[in-house]
């Protein structure tokens, strides 16, 4: 694994001698207590639970239906290949060339950030990546990486995402993977500097991403074009985003109209683009919409056009077929037990919703069938993360809040004691984007309206407070740097009065920020994370730390007490092991561990427990702290 995993190894820049000269290929992590480490963890979950999930017993899950296939047959070529052999300027002119509509399948990344809190583990993608690359190698690409996939799995999931991306990779060789880049702001909350945003591309390029999907925040170009450019010049697909807000069809809100959008297409055009994205993150391109943008898009721009858009309304089909009879090339689904809501449209679904369509989109229906019944399965084991809205929500087009926002701020405001006023809290959210003079959400643009929308609830404070009293108010730091231009410009600029209360006599940026962030040492960092890890530094974590270097850091620590028990079957994860239950736990290829809860005991007066384990017939004592 050390190997298949090296940056020399990915990149292709290897010889015979990369062996010999690659000394850190023989630094294995210590693995003599690395059982221990992991009973450590099971001990200290099945006393105290999972951080974030209230405690409960093991439920009995039913075995993941995982669909069969035949590992010994090739696997079908696909879009990858098609890259890997002709560029990106060749996949573009394929894609036009297409008669039927081309697929992005998002389970693997918004599926589960829109329903789950992004909490799916990388255990449960491997088991089902092989199947979909061999089930469903008709598709354009599967979006598995960015967006909020790389915060959450060293946050939540004491998970490397990296590792999640070269394993995935190996599993799914023939689709292309897509990622969702927030430009300048990387896959974090703020703007990197430059050489950071460049150095993050050039070593996802190489860990497997073959698509970035780049947007910003505000629709600013300027804060698109490092990113831009760093795409193309690692030879891979540069998919430009325009982020989707307001109404087209309202001629009352003139602020984001059709030219509005055509000119931003054309501009991303023009600074290399090899695909135009509609990214509609909440779910408001209205089927009629969809039908005039794209046609329109269509008529302006020659790079082919790939729509995204969530569920949340429940009208997401109805706008894939008008875009697709507006002549949209790609759109974005999800297998169908993960589909719907805030997530994409079902890519079942909108087989049959195409039905005696010229363009329906080519299928197996009853693979990606197989496909979903697993993810059926798996799901329930996330239930403690669902968001609980069990029908359409047609009041987006009002609140405007993104899919992938919708339940993360719910659990903000629960946690902060507002959980009863949600309600309240996304009529706020629209009062404050009106407030802010109409602005683009998505993250981190919509975490800033968020983070204002709760503030005010939490302080009862109306749109009058805050201009009346507005010296006297503290306001979240998020919202105090967008006003200062941290995050980039809005178009048409802030609103001058609000700004100015918010500021409190701070000056404003007028540039793009990145032009004043110094650049980052990666050779230092990698000096300094050496020594505070005291195990060899990959260019990857060194890239991590540079984006989160205190996420980064806190994993760390999690990993040398627990190992790596990415490995764990998700149950025992979050629940950990019922009395006398027995799991096995493969810790790396043919390899596997039989762990065994033999018994649990009384607690002490410090609140220590002694746990008894046989780890492969052999038995083990665990000493965890009770917090109960
Ligand atoms: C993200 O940036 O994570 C998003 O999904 C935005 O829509
Ligand atoms: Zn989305």
């Amino acid at each position: 694994e050390n190997v298949v995993t090296h940056e020399k190894f990915l990149s292709g820049d290897y010889d015979t001698s990369f062996i010999d000269t690659s000394s850190e290929l023989f630094v294995f992590p210590k693995r003599k207590d690395r059982g221990t480490k992991m009973l450590s963890y099971i001990g200290a979950t099945t006393i105290n639970g999972f951080p974030g999930l209230s405690k409960q017993d093991k439920p009995n899950f039913a075995k993941p239906r995982i669909p069969q296939i035949k590992h010994s047959e090739p696997i079908p070529n696909g879009t990858k290949q098609l890259l890997d052999a002709e560029g990106p300027e060749a996949v573009s002119r394929w894609i036009k060339d297409q008669k039927k509509l081309l697929l992005t399948d998002t389970t693997f990344r918004d599926g589960h950030q829109s329903l789950l809190a992004t909490r799916v583990r990388t255990n449960d993608l491997l088991h089902i990546a092989e199947p979909t690359a061999r089930l469903w190698p008709e598709m354009f690409s599967l979006e598995m990486w960015g967006g909020a996939t790389f915060d959450v799995s060293y946050r939540f999931l004491n998970e490397d995402p990296w590792d999640r991306l070269i394993k995935l990779r190996e599993k799914a060789p023939n689709v292309l993977f897509q990622m969702l880049l927030r430009a300048s702001n990387a896959v974090g909350y703020k703007n990197y500097p430059d050489n950071v945003v460049e150095e993050f591309v050039k070593k996802s390029a190489m860990a497997g991403i073959d698509v970035f999907r780049i947007f910003d925040s505000l629709n600013w170009v300027e804060g698109m074009k490092v990113a831009i450019r760093a795409v193309r010049e690692t030879g891979k697909i540069a998919e430009a985003a325009i982020c989707y807000t307001g109404d087209i069809l309202d001629p009352k809100r003139t602020k984001y109209d059709l030219n509005y959008y055509v000119n931003l297409a054309k501009e991303l055009e023009a600074e290399g683009a090899h695909i135009l994205a509609i990214k509609d993150m909440a779910g408001l391109l209205k089927p009629q919409a969809a039908y005039d943008l794209v046609s329109a898009l269509k008529e302006s721009i020659n790079i082919p056009i790939h729509l995204h858009t969530h569920d949340t309304s429940g009208n997401g089909i109805y706008t894939y077929a008008k875009a697709a009879e507006a002549g949209v090339d790609i759109v974005d689904v999800a297998v169908s037990s993960m589909a719907g809501q805030t997530s994409q449209p079902s890519a079942n679904s909108l087989y049959y919703a195409l039905a005696g369509n010229e363009r329906q989109p080519e299928m197996n229906i009853d693979h990606v069938k197989d496909l979903s019944s697993y993810w059926e399965d798996i799901r329930k084991y996330y239930s403690g993360f669902e968001s609980n809205s069990a029908a359409p929500d047609p009041e987006v087009y009002e609140h405007e809040m993104p899919g992938g926002q919708f339940s993360n701020l719910q659990q903000q405001a629960k946690a902060v004691g507002l959980g009863e006023r949600w309600d309240e809290v996304k009529q706020m959210y629209r009062r404050v984007n009106d407030m802010f003079g109409d602005v683009v959400k998505v993250t981190p643009s919509s975490k800033v309206v968020g983070d204002m929308a709760l503030y005010m609830v939490q302080n009862n404070l109306t749109e009058d407070d805050v201009y009346d009293r507005g010296d006297s108010l503290d306001f979240p730091d998020s919202v105090v740097e967008f006003f200062q231009g941290y995050l980039g410009q809005p178009y048409e600029g802030f609103p001058r009065a609000l700004q100015r209360i918010i500021l409190k006599g701070r000056e404003p940026l007028s540039v793009r920020p990145g032009e004043l962030l110094e650049a980052a040492d990666f050779n230092d960092m990698k000096e300094t994370l050496f020594h505070k890890i005291n195990r060899q530094v990959t260019s990857f974590d060194v890239l991590a730390y540079a984006l989160y270097p205190k996420v980064f850091l806190d994993r760390e620590k999690m990993y040398s007490q627990f190992g790596d028990i990415s490995v764990l079957d998700t149950p025992t994860f979050f629940y950990g092991m019922k009395l006398g239950e027995e799991i096995e736990v493969e810790i790396e290829q043919g390899k596997t561990l039989i762990v065994k809860l033999v018994s649990i005991g009384e607690a002490q007066n410090d609140g220590s427990r002694v746990l008894y384990f046989e780890l492969n017939g052999q038995s083990r004592e665990i000493v965890v702290i009770d917090e109960s």
